[in-house]
């Protein structure tokens, strides 16, 4: 269990010390790869005084959807800000404390720390963060657009989530204002009554009989699906493409009643930063008649690539580039895949009038689908070398009953998936549903190597779409060693049961 001490744990030491109420924060030394860290440095320094450590503070906040007061949970940083943001080469030192008046566990998403920092109760390294107490947390980030959520039963429906960025130099040199853009499902019910409508009556699916795999049509019409291929959609005219009826979408916590309207500087020239923090909505980000350019996907860097709409998945995120001329203003839309609800912010230049956006699309959406995933190239691809294995998983469910699967097991049936320290992995994620998943591996960054059956160098990330009847092949190494969660980011299908665990140990 949790190596960390809880704030608990730091309150019973604190005779110890003798200076209860100001204690400075400790930390497990063994817990952490590097002894030389700061916080580790600081634990030994006795001298330290007063706590020094930032926290990260999740509680409860309202926030107002469709003109009426809405309980959700928020992570507060030491600014009071809900985005975190951090130059590159700060350590991610903080402790975290629960202030949400229930158990908790926050993920850092798209972080690679050492395997009992991750953030998840799963694994076994951390056990949930009870009311009250706390967690701290000391590792070396990774540079990019990020985030942090609950990893802890279906709190990242109620916004128990925020931005994480991690700044570079190359970032401040760009000379662009950046905009962080975090999109968000909603729902006035409980998270616990929404899946009980997916459920029926709330029994968890992996107490069910294992799914059905649908048959997949023949490769080679596959090959030829794309949203501009009517006969491919029919080709998949059962596929699902939403799990819940939310009443609103959010973009950093607004609706399109009322969105956030940022007033642009340095000549126009912007950086968004678009995160899909929804539990269970994809969405297509259109720029309207402004085109942008695409510079990173999961906060590593790729080739440009231009375009005026991007397709977003759950988990995933995508940094644009765009100018917004002298006297204009520029709706950043985010659609829900399927539907016509949109929501959004505006980039307005200064003076530029902003009129009212309806809050419905004419047509309805697409299903988001790989037309952006083919073109993206990573700027550091995965080193050339040969693979020692090749894994496939198989990605399966149905709504009714609602359960779903990778291998034909739900996460409490899992067979782990090992490998061994050093290894380069191939995995053949082959997706035997009428319904994308948007999978995230947990402490690696993965290469996407090939999409149906065409071979690719694409874009290095953490979070990737598989769509319904798909094949999407990713490579990543073997190089963090330890236990890690690997799971679709829709939550209702993580919750149903769609995750497992890779593991290996030190070689
Ligand atoms: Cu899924």
């Amino acid at each position: 269990m949790s190596g960390f001490l809880s704030r608990r744990g730091l309150l019973s030491s604190a005779a110890a010390v003798g200076a209860a109420g100001f204690l400075t924060p400790r930390l497990g030394f063994g817990q952490f790869a590097d002894p030389h860290s700061p916080a580790a440095q600081a634990a030994l320094d006795t001298s330290a005084g007063p706590c020094t450590v930032p926290q990260l503070v999740v509680e409860r906040r309202t926030i107002e959807v469709n003109g009426k007061a809405a309980s959700v949970f928020g992570i507060a940083g030491p600014n009071k800000s809900s985005e975190l943001i951090l130059e590159a080469d700060q350590r991610f030192l903080f402790e975290l404390v629960n202030r949400s008046g229930e158990p908790t566990i926050v993920h850092w998403h798209g972080q690679t720390p050492p395997t009992d920092q991750d953030g998840v109760v799963e694994t076994g390294y951390e056990g949930p963060i009870e009311n009250g107490e706390s967690h701290v947390y000391d590792f070396a980030t990774r540079p990019g657009t990020h985030w942090m959520h609950s990893h802890f039963g279906l709190q990242e429906q109620a916004l128990l989530a925020a931005p994480m960025i991690i700044r570079t130099a190359e970032d401040l040199a760009l000379d662009a204002q950046e905009v962080t853009v975090f999109l968000h499902d909603f729902s006035f019910k409980e998270p616990s009554e929404l899946l009980r409508s997916l459920t029926g009556d709330g029994v968890m699916s992996h107490e069910r009989a294992a799914p059905e795999k649908v048959s997949r049509p023949a490769q080679a019409s596959l090959t030829n699906r794309s949203p501009s291929n009517p006969a491919s959609l029919a080709l998949c005219g059962d596929v699902v493409l939403n799990d819940i009826d939310y009443d609103a979408y959010l973009a950093n916590d607004r609706t399109l009643d009322d969105p956030l309207v940022v007033r642009t500087e340095r000549g126009g020239r912007v950086r968004l930063r678009l995160i899909n923090g929804a539990s269970g909505t994809s969405f297509w980000i259109g720029l309207g008649a402004r085109r942008g350019e695409v510079i990173a996907a999961d906060g590593n860097p790729v080739k440009p690539v231009s375009g005026s709409r991007f397709p977003l998945a759950q988990g995933q995120r995508l940094d644009i580039l765009l100018e917004v001329p002298a006297g204009t203003a520029v709706p950043v839309l985010a659609q829900r895949e399927g539907e016509r609800e949109l929501t959004g912010i505006v980039l307005a230049s200064p003076g530029a009038g902003v009129a009212k956006i309806d809050k419905l699309a004419k047509e309805k959406a697409l299903p988001i689908d790989l037309s952006l995933e083919e073109k993206l190239e990573a700027v550091t691809p995965l080193a050339a070398r040969k693979p020692n294995t090749r894994r496939e998983i198989s990605l399966a469910g149905r709504m009714k009953p609602f359960t779903w699967t990778m291998n034909e097991r739900t996460w409490v049936d899992r067979k782990d998936i090992r490998v061994q320290h050093g290894q380069r992995v191939i995995m053949e994620l082959r997706n035997d549903s009428l319904m994308a998943h948007a999978m995230h591996l947990h402490g690696h960054c993965f290469q996407v190597i090939g999409l149906e059956d065409k071979p690719m160098a694409g874009a290095v990330r953490d979070t990737v779409l598989v769509p319904a009847l798909g094949t999407v092949t990713i490579a990543f190494d073997a190089d963090n060693v330890g236990r890690w969660l690997f799971h679709c980011h829709n939550l209702w299908h993580m919750a149903a049961g769609m995750m497992t665990q890779l593991v290996y140990k030190y070689a």
